[in-house]
């Protein structure tokens, strides 16, 4: 029956204006969230899950704002979209203008100048110095699927080297480049063949200790590729610079580099997973340039567009035209709605410096997680880059993660109001996310509750 179902609320406003406080009004989540989460669960599939079933009415600058009147800090960003912000000034005037103006004609069929100039910013933000050429998609999965279809068509080989704890997407070929199983792989398969997972620099969990972490595991690549995968078959080699889904795991300092150059010696399209580091995300407008590396392929997302579905494949000219006229597109790839939002988030990001803003959050997260450390023996590693943080929980004594306690910290955090992510190949990574465009006060709000939570979840040491 469907006739007692309520008319869908209209929302408050959001945007840098909602006042930037923490405010508990209620249990969270409050009765208005508890009976739309039961609506919820008799109208959606099972398989989409919720991590925190509060449900959110406005948001801007640091907050999200739910149907109970709650204001919660926001660490997540929606999993680092909405680093301009929610409803950042400049997106919605761009967003409000196109959709008054028209909502979608498909670039396929009569193109529009949103589309190219978002392309045209693209190839310029992007590291190197050499012609480039973009297409645009609608989800990061796409974006990546139309990766590897490019290096495919310009090398004329099909093998594909990706690493272990990569997420690169839920679509069939990007569940194979995905690493974990649970849950995004269990029960889907059969999955895309030429996909050949090799060890990844993971510092913190290298046998022979974290600063020999770079080199040996790219020279254990370099080999598994010569002699494994075989350098003639392989047409991409797959990274993301920071691992996200897979626990912020920034690869050993040289891995990156020596990966590329080797690429590069032998014909292997190099393709960056940007799609949770991208667009300032980590004090970087791209996380490969921590390293200097040019990757020849980048795949964009998330970031991109302050909360719009877009995504992207940038880079040399000849590689992106390998793929024949008609190959690449969709029918809402670089939707023109999602590409006035493009604009209007890399004009804010130019605009509040937004790159050297994520290294100010560093300055004020890092030093704090680092302190949390020092007290808190379960604390097994501090690590990431501008607003991208975390840290690794283990049993004390031990690198066993424990994925209990990382949970028990989080739900504690949840319910003072801030919303933390985790992640990790092992569930035991607390992960920090904030809007760029979060205030100071708030931050450090945010860091007591934290704190708060790891002293009520766990015993100091
Ligand atoms: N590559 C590096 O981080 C998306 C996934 C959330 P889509 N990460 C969040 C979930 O559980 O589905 C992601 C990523 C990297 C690719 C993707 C895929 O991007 O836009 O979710 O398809």
């Amino acid at each position: 029956m469907t006739d007692s179902v309520d008319l869908v609320m209209l929302p408050a406003r959001g945007g840098p204006s909602l006042p930037q406080e923490r405010r508990l009004v209620t249990e969270i989540p409050g009765p208005q969230s508890v009976a739309l989460f039961a609506r919820r669960n008799e109208a959606v599939a099972r398989g989409v899950s919720t991590m925190l079933p509060v449900f959110i009415t406005a948001a801007g600058g640091g907050v999200l704002v739910d149907v109970d009147g709650n204001s919660l800090i926001d660490f997540g960003a929606g999993i680092a979209v909405v680093s301009v912000g929610n409803a950042a000034e400049q997106v919605v005037a761009e967003v409000i203008d196109q959709v008054a103006a028209f909502t979608h004609t498909c670039f396929m069929i009569t193109p529009y100048e949103g589309y190219v100039a978002v392309c045209e910013q693209l190839n310029a933000r992007t590291p190197g110095d050499f012609p480039k050429k973009s297409a645009l998609f609608n989800s990061g999965a796409e974006a990546v699927e139309n990766a590897v279809k490019i290096a495919r068509a310009f090398t004329g080989r099909s093998a594909v080297v990706v690493f272990e704890h990569a997420y690169h997407g839920r679509t069939n070929l990007t569940m194979a480049l995905t690493a974990k199983n649970m849950p995004y792989k269990h029960s889907f398969g059969p999955f895309a063949p030429e996909v050949y997972r090799l060890p990844m620099a993971y510092p913190y969990r290298w046998p022979t200790g974290p600063e020999n972490c770079g080199p040996e595991a790219a020279a254990a690549a370099i080999s598994a590729m010569k002699t494994q995968v075989g350098v003639d078959e392989i047409a991409a080699v797959l990274i993301e610079p920071i691992q996200g889904e897979g626990g912020f795991i920034v690869p050993g300092e040289g891995f990156l580099p020596a990966l590329s150059q080797f690429c590069t010696e032998n014909g292997i399209v190099f393709i960056a997973d940007e799609i949770q580091t991208g667009f300032a995300r980590t004090g970087e407008m791209f996380a490969v340039s921590h390293e200097n590396v040019v990757p020849d392929l980048i795949a964009t997302a998330k970031g991109i567009a302050g909360g719009l579905p877009l995504s992207a494949v940038t880079g040399r000219a000849d590689i992106m035209d390998a793929a024949h006229v008609g190959g690449l597109g969709g029918t809402y790839g670089g939707n023109p709605v999602a590409c006035a939002a493009a604009l209007g988030a890399m004009h804010t990001i130019d605009e509040l410096d937004l790159v050297g803003r994520a290294r100010d959050i560093e300055a004020i997260m890092a030093p704090r997680l680092r302190e949390l450390a020092g007290r808190f023996a379960c604390v097994g590693d501090v690590r990431g880059r501008g607003a991208m943080l975390a840290v690794e929980i283990v049993k004390p004594g031990t690198t066993d993660p424990d994925a209990a306690t990382t949970s028990a910290i989080a739900k504690a955090c949840h319910a003072a109001g801030v919303v933390v992510l985790t992640a990790g190949t092992y569930g035991n990574v607390l992960r920090f996310l904030p809007p760029l465009v979060i205030p100071d006060h708030l931050l450090r709000e945010g860091l007591d509750v934290l704190e708060e939570a790891f002293a009520a979840s766990t015993k100091a040491s």
